[in-house]
């Protein structure tokens, strides 16, 4: 048996699924993690499905960290649901322990596994195939935002050190810039150029923090479509997943990251930069959407730095795309050459867009502020 085979055996093993493991298939189209779906028969009951990802390790150096926060959060969220009437079993990720009773399994070289309930009749979207659609996310993102609002954030494990720091994240750029280990600098200078005039702009969110005009919250930090599950039959906006950059953060970057994915009509890592292009109606969609299910727990300052936010999210990850691909793709899962360059130039080619249109972004968030 090839070796990571046998891992995926072993860590099926750690876990007491109710019912014998009838298959185990690679699942979802997530950077990150190895996911798999897994389904048991457990005798006369139906199949059941569960969700089974081995961490990674060239995001994540603290697995059991990333669980401790998990575990908190979920726990948290699931009190809160059940106060108010909600389905914890549907509306908030649940971990399955192992047998001895951990939140993951380990297995020889250090992989972390862990084990979630599938959470049946919804759907996990890669882009916003409806207005309505769109909405719903916008409005589960938002609540999550307030449902976490009382949380102990200093109980939080940063997970990811840095993660939305846009100044630290240029320094990593031009770190692969001097060091170059696969020459591919010379082949994206109109993309250094490109974030060489935006410089300043890297710093516009974290300096708000400095300086006090941006609170620090419990954020997700990686808002994208696709980290949130929709009811097949309402449509509605049921449960917010990947919960493994949970930590503090601003919640500027929470509303930037969905709209970044999300508002537009073209695939993150889409060749035909004609194809790409900024939704402004999207856009405005989703501010609603966002507002309506944060319901008043952002400040004043906060809906000021909501364009900030989409035009910082949408550069800084375009930075992160563009180095990881000239360091060699060892972070973003990538399906062909050239992937993460590509990635990184639709992000750029919606920055350009956003800067075009920032003046009616500020009148959007003014509209339903
Ligand atoms: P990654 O960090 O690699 O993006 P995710 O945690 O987002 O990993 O999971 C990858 C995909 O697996 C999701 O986009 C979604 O389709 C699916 N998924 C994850 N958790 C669940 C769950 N509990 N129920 C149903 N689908 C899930
Ligand atoms: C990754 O894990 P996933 O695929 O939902 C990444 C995000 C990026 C995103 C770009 C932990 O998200 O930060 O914005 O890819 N997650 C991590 O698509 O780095
Ligand atoms: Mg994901």
């Amino acid at each position: 048996m090839a070796q990571a085979e046998q891992y995926l055996q072993d860590a099926l093993a750690a876990f007491d699924f109710g019912g014998e493991v009838v298959g185990a298939v690679r699942y979802g189209s997530g950077h990150i993690n190895d996911t798999f779906c897994v389904h048991t028969q457990p005798g006369e009951e139906p199949c059941r499905r569960f969700i089974l990802q081995r961490i990674s390790s060239a995001a994540f150096h603290h697995p059991d960290q990333v669980m401790a926060n998990i575990a908190g959060v979920t726990s948290f969220l699931g009190k809160a649901i059940a106060a108010v009437g909600g389905d914890p079993g549907r509306e908030t990720m649940t971990v399955l322990p192992t047998r001895d009773g951990r939140s993951f399994y380990s297995d020889s070289e250090g992989g972390a596994w862990r084990v979630y309930p599938f959470i049946e009749g919804t759907v996990c979207l890669q882009a916003a195939e409806t207005p309505e659609l769109f909405a719903a996310s916008a409005r589960t993102f938002g609540r999550f935002q307030r449902m976490l609002k009382d949380y102990p954030a200093d109980t939080l494990y940063e997970t990811i050190p840095h993660f939305h720091d846009t100044e630290d994240r240029l320094s990593k750029l031009k770190a692969a810039v001097e060091a170059d280990v696969m020459g591919r600098v010379k082949d994206v200078q109109p993309e250094l150029d490109f974030v060489r005039k935006r410089e300043a702009d890297c710093s516009v969110a974290l300096q708000a923090l400095r300086e006090g005009k941006l609170p620090l919250r419990v954020t997700h930090n990686d808002t994208k479509l696709n980290n949130v599950l929709i009811d097949r039959d309402s449509g509605e906006g049921i449960c917010v997943i990947d919960l493994d950059t949970v930590m503090p953060g601003l919640s500027i970057n929470d509303f930037g990251d969905s709209i970044r994915f999300g508002a537009n009509h073209s695939a993150e890592d889409e060749r035909d930069l004609s194809k790409v292009n900024f939704d402004i109606s999207l856009y405005e969609v989703y501010t609603q959407g966002f507002l309506e299910g944060a319901g008043g727990a952002l400040t004043q300052a906060e809906l000021d730095y909501l364009p900030w936010g989409a035009k910082l999210m949408t550069l800084e990850c375009g930075i992160r795309f563009l180095t990881d691909y000239l360091e060699g793709d060892h972070y973003f899962r990538i399906h062909r050459e050239g992937q993460n360059l590509d990635r990184c130039r639709t992000q750029f080619k919606l920055v350009a867009d956003m800067e075009e249109q920032w003046e009616a972004m500020k009148a959007v968030v003014d509209k339903y502020r």
